[in-house]
């Protein structure tokens, strides 16, 4: 017990220690992770999209619940993007790592817009849905224009 209580502390510091990109074993699970947290965040964004432009009835919970989905799943594709992470199953551009303050001020962008698109969200107001649908869907595009290839 005696060795084993600081081996764990050790163990636990470590870990939190690390940055976040070193929590996936591989490059090509960290893609992954990043391309699925982007891939839910557009489905539920879509939904946002159908009921802003009239394609689908106007449901204010599900409105609600796809924001609040979206706005959760802003925060998580960034970590995926650490060192290494360049070549494989990806359209990231060379510039999400060469220009790492602009990509991060793109991402930052768009995650302002998605709380805003959540806060509308929860209002049930569809007029002030759609003003901040077409903000948050104009950060996505920005932050596509120069840091996704094709
Ligand atoms: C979407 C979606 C995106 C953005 C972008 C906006 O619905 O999947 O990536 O909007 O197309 O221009």
């Amino acid at each position: 017990m005696k060795l084993i209580a600081p081996l764990a502390l050790a163990l636990a510091v470590g870990t939190l220690a690390a940055p976040a990109w070193a929590q996936f074993q591989k490059p090509e699970d960290a893609i992954k992770y990043r391309k699925a947290a982007l891939t839910v965040m557009a489905t539920h964004f879509g939904r946002i999209g159908a009921m802003a432009n009239g394609r689908m009835p106007f449901d204010p919970k599900l409105a609600a619940d796809s924001a609040a989905l979206v706005e959760t799943m802003s925060k998580l594709p960034w970590e995926g993007f650490g060192p290494g992470t360049d070549k494989g199953e990806t359209r990231a551009l060379p510039e999400v790592w060469s220009e790492p303050a602009k990509f991060k001020a793109a991402a930052e962008k768009m995650q302002g817009e998605v709380a805003k698109l959540n806060a509308a969200a929860k209002t049930g107001n569809l007029d002030a849905i759609k003003t901040a649908f077409g903000a948050a869907g104009a950060s996505c595009k920005a932050c596509h224009d120069d840091f996704r290839g094709r």
